[in-house]
C-alpha cells in the first residue's frame, strides 16, 4: 500500500521526486493510520462480539436483528431556514426574550437527545443515532423553539458508559443543527455532575459548552437555592447565552398540609432569579407532580410578578402531564417541553406531536409541521429498539408518584439500584421509604443531586429494615450513608429553611456544617497545573474541553482517554454493533470521517489456544483475522 502511495503520488508522477520527498509528504503514510483506526475498531467489534459489552452484563439482548432506523424520506432536499439561533443572534438575550413573550404561537422545546432517553433508557442514547436524524430537524422543523440535546446525565453517561466524547456530539450536532437553539441542563455549582465544584471550574465549563454551541443554559439548583446559582447565571450572562433559570417544583400548591411550596415561595424565589439576571424563568416539575390547577395558578401568578417569559417542564410519570402542559399553555405559558412521539411518555416527557394536535387551530397552535413531527418520531421508534435492554419494565403511568415524588430521570435508575442491590421484589417498600426520607429530610426538592441522596438513603433503610423512627431515634446508632452526611454538612448547599436540626446533628456526630455556600470555601483549581497533570496520565496533549471533562470526572475521563487510545472513536459504529456485537455474516459500514467508509463483515469466530479466539472479518472485502481474549 505504501509503494502504491509513493507511485500515484501526483509529486512523484510528476518527476520532481526528490530523496526528501518521503519526509516532505506526510499523506504517504496516511495508509497505516487509517489501517489503524480500521484496526482498533476491529478490535473493539471483536471483544464485543466474544466477550460481550460490559454495559450489557446482567441485561438481555433483544432477540429480533435489528433493522437500521427508517430516516424520513423528505427532507434533505430543502434548504435550511433560519430559526431561533438565527433571531439570537439578530437580537440579542433581552429583546430575544421580550420576543417570547409578545410571540402568540406557544414555543415548543424537543427533549429527545436528553430527558427523554435519560428518563426512558438510562440516557444510554448513543451520539450516532443523534447525528443521522439532525439534519432533518434543521430543515423539517425550523420553528422548533430548541433541542435540548445536552447535559444532565448526558456528559458523564457518554463517556462512562458510551466510551464517547460529549464535547464531539455536542460539535457535531451543531454542525448539523445551525439553526434551532440548542439547550442544555446545568445544575449551577454541580455542573453537570453530582457535587459542588469551585467557582472557576463552573464558570470555565460552562465557558466551553457555550463555545462548544449551547445557546440557552436551563440552570437549575437541587434545593432551589438561589444564592448557589448565582456563580453559574453570571456565567451563562457573560458568554452572551441565553439564561434560563428554572425553580424546582415539589408537592402540591393546594396542599394545606405542607404549605412550605406555596405560591409565595415559588414568586418569590422566581423574582430573586429575575433580579439575578435571568432571561427566562423555567418551571422544572422534574417529577411530574404539577397538576393543571397548580400550573395554572404558577403561570398566571408568574406572568404577572415577574417581567420574563415562562417556560415549563415536565415528566409524563402519572400518565395525565399533558393536561398540565394544555393548562400551562392555556394560563399564558410561552414555552413548553414535549418530546418526538416514540420517545414520549411514562417517565419522559409528554408528546410533542399529541400537544401540536390538541392546539391546531387555536390562538397557540405551534405551527409545527405534524408530517415532520411523525416521520422523525418513526426514526426514534427505529432507535428505541436498540435501547430496550435499558428500559425499565414499567407499562403505564402510575399515580404513585405524587406520593414518592421521584423526579423522572431518576425513577428508572433507582429502580435498576435496588435491583442491582436485590431488593427488586421490595421496590414498593424503596418508593415508600423515598417519601419517609423526603419527610425526615425536611421535605426538600428532590432533583439530582439531592434526589440521588434521597434514593440512596431510602435503599439504606429498606436494605437494613430501618424504619423512620429508628433513623430519627438518638439512641440507635446508624451508619449513614457518604452522600447523606455530605448533604447534611452543606456540601450540596441548604433549603431555604434547614435542614431539621435534630436530624443534622445525629448525623454530623458533633461535627459543624458549612456556613456558606460549598464553593465559597473551595479553592480554586490551578487550571495550568492540573492539565500539566493529566497530559502526563494520558501521555498527549489535551484541550480545554478535555480539561473540563477530567475536571468534572477525573477518574471516568481517564478511563474514557484509555479506552480511545485502545480502540479509537467507537462513536461511529451503529449501536448494535456496539452494545451486541456482529452475528455470523452480518455486514456494517461504518463512516470513520467524511467519505471514508469501512465495510466490515464478520465471517465467523472460531476457538483458538490458551483462552482466545480467533474471529475472521473481512474489511472492505479483504479477509482479515484476529485474536480476542477470552475474558474470564
Ligand atoms: C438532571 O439533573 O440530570 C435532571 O434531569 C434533573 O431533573
Ligand atoms: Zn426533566
Amino acid at each position: 500500500a505504501f509503494l502504491e502511495n509513493v507511485i500515484n503520488h501526483d509529486l512523484f508522477k510528476s518527476g520532481e521526486c526528490a530523496t526528501r520527498f518521503i519526509d516532505t509528504t506526510p499523506e504517504l503514510f496516511q495508509f497505516a493510520k487509517r489501517r489503524d483506526r480500521a484496526t482498533r475498531l476491529l478490535q473493539f467489534i471483536g471483544d464485543v462480539t466474544v466477550n460481550g459489552n460490559p454495559e450489557m452484563q446482567g441485561r438481555s439482548q433483544p432477540q429480533d436483528t435489528l433493522m437500521a432506523p427508517l430516516l424520513p424520506r423528505a427532507g434533505m432536499e430543502l434548504a435550511i431556514q433560519p430559526g431561533t439561533r438565527d433571531r439570537l443572534r439578530v437580537l440579542g438575550t433581552e429583546k430575544f426574550a421580550q420576543w417570547m413573550r409578545e410571540e402568540k404561537r406557544v414555543l415548543l422545546t424537543d427533549t429527545t437527545m436528553r430527558d427523554a432517553h435519560q428518563s426512558l433508557f438510562a440516557t444510554r442514547m448513543r451520539t450516532a443515532d443523534m447525528l443521522a436524524i439532525a439534519p432533518y430537524y434543521a430543515r423539517l422543523l425550523p420553528e422548533l423553539f430548541s433541542m435540548e440535546c445536552w447535559g444532565g446525565a448526558t456528559f458523564d453517561v457518554a463517556m462512562r458508559f458510551l466510551k464517547e466524547d460529549p464535547w464531539e456530539r455536542l460539535a457535531k450536532l451543531r454542525e448539523q443543527v445551525p439553526n434551532i437553539l440548542f439547550q442544555m441542563l446545568l445544575r449551577s455549582s454541580n455542573a453537570v455532575g453530582y457535587t459542588n465544584y469551585p467557582d472557576n471550574v463552573v464558570r470555565h465549563f460552562v465557558v466551553q459548552a457555550a463555545k462548544g454551541g449551547i445557546d440557552l443554559f436551563r440552570v437549575f439548583d437541587s434545593l432551589n437555592w438561589v444564592h448557589n446559582m448565582r456563580v453559574a447565571i453570571d456565567a451563562v450572562r457573560e458568554t452572551g447565552a441565553l439564561c434560563e433559570t428554572a425553580i424546582c417544583y415539589t408537592g402540591d400548591l393546594f396542599d394545606a398540609a405542607r404549605p412550605k411550596y406555596n405560591l409565595r415561595y415559588y414568586v418569590s424565589m422566581a423574582k430573586e432569579l429575575e433580579r439575578a439576571g435571568a432571561n427566562i424563568i423555567g418551571i422544572k416539575d422534574m417529577a411530574g407532580v404539577c397538576r393543571p390547577r397548580a400550573v395554572t395558578a404558577l403561570v398566571k401568578a408568574l406572568k404577572e410578578e415577574v417581567g420574563l417569559p415562562i417556560h415549563f417542564h415536565t415528566h409524563d410519570t402519572s400518565g395525565i402531564a399533558a393536561a398540565s402542559v394544555l393548562a400551562a399553555i392555556e394560563a399564558g405559558c410561552d414555552a413548553v417541553d414535549g418530546t418526538m412521539d416514540a420517545m414520549s411518555g411514562l417517565t419522559s416527557q409528554p408528546n410533542l406531536g399529541s400537544i401540536a394536535a390538541a392546539l391546531e387551530g387555536t390562538g397557540r397552535d405551534p405551527h409545527l409541521d405534524r408530517k415532520a413531527l411523525f416521520s422523525i418520531s418513526q426514526y426514534w421508534e427505529g432507535v428505541r429498539r436498540a435501547y430496550a435492554p435499558f428500559e425499565a419494565d414499567i407499562r403505564s403511568g402510575t399515580s404513585d408518584v405524587y406520593r414518592h415524588e421521584m423526579p423522572g430521570g431518576q425513577y428508572t435508575n433507582l429502580r435498576e439500584q435496588a435491583r442491582a442491590m436485590g431488593l427488586a421484589h421490595r421496590w414498593s417498600e424503596v418508593s415508600q421509604a423515598y417519601a419517609d426520607v423526603n419527610q425526615l429530610f425536611g421535605d426538600i426538592v428532590k432533583v439530582t443531586p439531592t434526589s440521588k441522596v434521597v434514593g440512596d438513603m431510602a435503599l439504606f433503610m429498606v436494605a437494613h429494615d430501618l424504619s423512620p423512627a429508628d433513623v430519627q431515634n438518638p439512641e440507635k446508632e446508624v451508619a449513614f450513608p457518604e452522600s447523606v452526611i455530605s448533604l447534611f454538612k452543606g456540601e450540596l448547599g441548604f433549603p431555604s429553611d434547614g435542614f431539621p436540626q435534630d436530624l443534622q446533628r445525629k448525623v454530623l456526630k458533633g461535627e459543624q456544617p458549612l456556613q456558606d455556600r460549598p464553593g465559597a470555601s473551595l479553592q480554586p483549581v490551578d487550571f495550568a497545573e492540573v492539565k500539566r497533570q493529566v497530559e502526563q496520565k494520558v501521555g498527549r496533549v489535551i484541550g480545554e474541553q478535555e480539561l473540563a471533562s477530567y475536571l468534572m470526572y477525573p477518574k471516568v475521563f481517564i478511563e474514557f482517554a484509555e479506552h480511545d487510545s485502545r480502540y479509537g472513536n467507537v462513536s461511529v459504529l451503529p449501536t448494535p454493533a456496539f452494545f451486541y456485537g456482529l452475528k455470523d455474516g452480518q455486514e456494517i459500514s461504518v463512516d470513520i470521517d467524511q467519505g471514508k467508509t469501512l465495510v466490515i463483515r464478520l465471517l465467523g469466530v472460531s476457538e483458538a489456544e490458551e483462552g482466545q479466539a480467533k474471529i475472521f472479518f473481512e474489511l472492505n472485502g479483504q479477509p482479515r483475522v484476529m485474536r480476542i481474549e477470552r475474558a474470564g
